[in-house]
């Protein structure tokens, strides 16, 4: 029978190297949509606040956050693409830094999940094919359904490298630490890498080696603006989130992990399972192959509890823990982890904006919880 180590014996809260950073442990904060941006997508004191208290963590990625207005897909998340957003994630990561802590970039384009009403001018979301997705858009004004995307022009392909671009320099001035292409979830880049949402006919579409071609463009462009060690990728090779689906996962994200080999990157961070779901993993896929195949260091997440995080560490299965939902209602999720103190759930209807603020930077501290209990 195994045992699982002591958190003691662990070396999850010692500190670790990552591209050429040195994290001061291995549990990271996953991105996290939560969807408190002010006007004109920018973020200020408030969403300095919420990221300061987590800084603790080794490495906090931020939530998602868009490259143009064209990459919007949801009411309230910030962007990175104007002078203003700049300016606001400035606050965000002077704050990290002041406790400490380090911060990446998560830059997102949202492809076809996304509606006219959060695109200039009304105009439709764009897609590898023109595919609409089952379900519904979060808009300034509710729910909508999602509408049937534009197909992009071969020629406009440069033009949303280009973006990424854009985005990833508004990122170092900024203040971040680095970046991470988020490729997952049933997003622009893996609208194209999945064969459910792509049905081009140009060398973006049909075999792997096309489908895989402008995730390896963008990060052929960013590494350029950030040296491939302050560069990370996500991915969702198992994950139905948002619609899409491949014939042969295991076939896809081999090629692409191996391809993402010459860039020297910082980290590979796979959502194993079921995005914001279960663990449920194929049994023609296996995630270990996919850390064999790729040449850096493997952050995994999903569903990660101590008991898990240990074990992954013990058995060797990941180098990072990244941890999501459980940051939400912990600020001090790493010291909580470390004593084996009880953790807060936050409920979902926390999880996105609210109306007056609250379930935002209010949740306590183990220590503030325990001087509310003793008054
Ligand atoms: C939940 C709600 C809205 C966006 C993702 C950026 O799945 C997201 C997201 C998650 O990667």
């Amino acid at each position: 029978m195994k045992t699982n180590p002591t958190i003691a014996d662990s070396d999850l809260f010692q500190p670790a190297k990552l591209g050429d950073l040195t994290l001061r442990n291995r549990i990271v904060m996953a991105p996290l949509t939560r969807s408190h941006a002010g006007a004109g997508d920018v973020q200020g004191p408030i969403n300095a606040e919420y990221y300061a208290q987590r800084a603790t963590a080794g490495l906090i990625i931020s939530e998602a956050t868009q490259i143009s207005q064209q990459g919007k897909g949801y009411a309230f998340t910030p962007g990175i693409y104007t002078q203003e957003q700049i300016a606001g994630w400035r606050l965000v990561t002077a704050a990290v830094h002041n406790q400490g802590g380090r911060i990446f970039a998560q830059l997102w384009h949202v492809g076809r999940i996304s509606h006219p009403d959060l695109q200039k001018d009304g105009a439709l979301p764009v897609a590898p094919s023109a595919i609409k997705p089952a379900g519904q858009a979060f808009t300034p004004t509710g729910f909508k359904d999602f509408v049937t995307p534009r197909a992009l022009e071969t020629s406009e392909l440069a033009g949303i490298v280009a973006d990424y671009v854009h985005a990833a320099k508004a990122a170092k001035e900024a203040g971040f630490d680095g970046i991470e292409v988020h490729a997952a979830n049933g997003y622009l880049l893996d609208q194209f890498l999945r064969s459910s949402t792509n049905k081009r006919h140009d060398n973006y579409g049909g075999p792997v080696e096309n489908r895989a071609r402008l995730t390896l463009e963008v990060v052929a462009a960013v590494t350029q603006v950030w040296g491939g060690a302050r560069v990370g990728i996500r991915l969702s090779p198992v994950s139905p989130a948002n619609d899409v689906e491949d014939s042969n996962p295991m076939g896809t994200f081999s090629y692409l992990v191996e391809q993402l080999n010459p860039f020297g990157l910082a980290y590979l961070h796979c959502v194993e399972g079921q995005t914001i779901g279960p663990r449920t993993i194929p049994d023609d896929f296996s995630f270990a192959r996919i850390r064999q195949l790729f040449n850096g260091m493997y952050m995994a997440n999903n569903g990660y509890d101590i008991d898990l995080a240990l074990t992954a560490r013990r058995e060797n299965l990941a180098d990072f823990i990244c941890f999501g939902r459980p940051f939400i209602g912990n600020p001090d999720l790493v010291e909580r982890l470390r004593t084996g103190a009880p953790l807060t759930v936050a409920p979902r209807e926390s999880w996105y904006g609210s109306k007056d603020g609250t379930g935002y930077t209010d949740w306590p501290t183990l220590a503030q919880q325990n001087a509310r209990a003793a008054e």
